[in-house]
């Protein structure tokens, strides 16, 4: 071993000694006999401030991607997973080489359930999430656009907010120049400020594919959940106030995506005929 990684090495076993400690005192809860290791990882990771960390550190949270033709998104999205995390690809039928890159990067791939669309893939998500003993679901898109070095934000704001929902806002982050045209920013504010006004709250990016979802959440939203398209963020938000889960949003970075959007015009503008439906069903069920 070279001279000037023990003392890295020996305080990498400290931290993980003391963050254990500290965060066992403070956060461990017992569910089925088993450790719940979603705040475990949150202490961790603060305590363990500037040194990587390990796989079993961050093992209460998988994060799902949902992914239809992403081969250059995907690469770059789980290139940049903090070490250690657990990834589901759910894949909408690739017919790049999306599946090969995900199985390349260790990541759990499933064929989606439900029908075409994300919402479908979303859903998917979720149901395999529920099948398994993970505390915390986190949602990034497959395109590169979204940053996977903001998770442990994403995680931290769930737990040390109270949060059931965390969603991540393009509007309120930095934005590479370029990522997000004026219509697009124009129509997901306007979407966010009606649905959040409509719960008397201030919300800017309802339609973010960066969201974080305690254990809870996702039992209560996963029956509820009937969309298959790119409605599915605006049906997780009405749902999550209808069932009265805290929901915050944390500003995230924006990047430009890799390869090309599934979002087109058309699907924008049928989104517009979405906020009235779930705006009436928040009020009627
Ligand atoms: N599994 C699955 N994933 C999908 C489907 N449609 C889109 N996605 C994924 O959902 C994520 C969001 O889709 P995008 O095309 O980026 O939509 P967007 O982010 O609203 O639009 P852009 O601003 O153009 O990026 C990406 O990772 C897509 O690959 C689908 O039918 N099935
Ligand atoms: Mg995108």
């Amino acid at each position: 071993m070279r001279p000037h990684l023990i003392p890295n090495f020996l305080r990498l076993l400290l931290l993980i000694k003391l963050g254990f400690r500290t965060s066992c005192s403070k956060f461990k809860t017992e569910k089925k006999g088993k450790l719940h290791r979603g705040k475990l990882h949150v202490r961790m990771s603060t305590c363990a401030n500037g040194i990587s960390l390990s796989v079993n550190l961050i093992g209460g949270l998988l994060v799902m991607v949902p992914t239809l033709n992403e081969e250059l998104g995907i690469r770059r999205v789980l290139e940049g997973m903090p070490r250690g995390s657990v990834v589901l690809v759910v894949d909408g039928g690739s017919t790049d080489k999306t599946v090969e890159v995900a199985k390349q990067h260790d990541a759990i791939v499933r064929k989606q359930r439900f029908g075409r669309g994300k919402g479908s893939a979303v859903r998917t998500g979720m149901e395999y999430f529920l099948g398994t003993d993970y505390d915390i679901l986190c949602m990034i898109d497959g395109d590169g656009s979204n940053d996977p070095r903001e998770l442990p934000k994403m995680i931290e704001a769930l737990n040390s907010r109270n949060a059931e929902v965390v969603l991540g806002s393009r509007i309120r982050g930095e934005r590479e120049k370029g990522a997000m045209g004026p219509f697009t920013f124009f129509c997901n504010l306007i979407v966010s400020l009606i649905l959040g006004l409509r719960f008397l709250r201030i919300f800017t990016d309802v339609q973010t594919g960066y969201w974080a979802f305690s254990r809870k959440a996702v039992e209560t939203l996963y029956s509820n959940l009937k969309a298959e398209g790119f409605e599915i963020e605006m049906e997780i938000f009405v749902l999550t106030f209808g069932a009265g889960l805290k929901c915050i949003e944390v500003p995230v970075r924006y990047e430009k995506r890799s390869g090309k959007t599934k979002f087109r015009l058309l699907l924008r503008f049928r989104n517009f005929g979405y906020l009235v439906y779930y705006l009436l069903h928040s009020f009627w069920g």
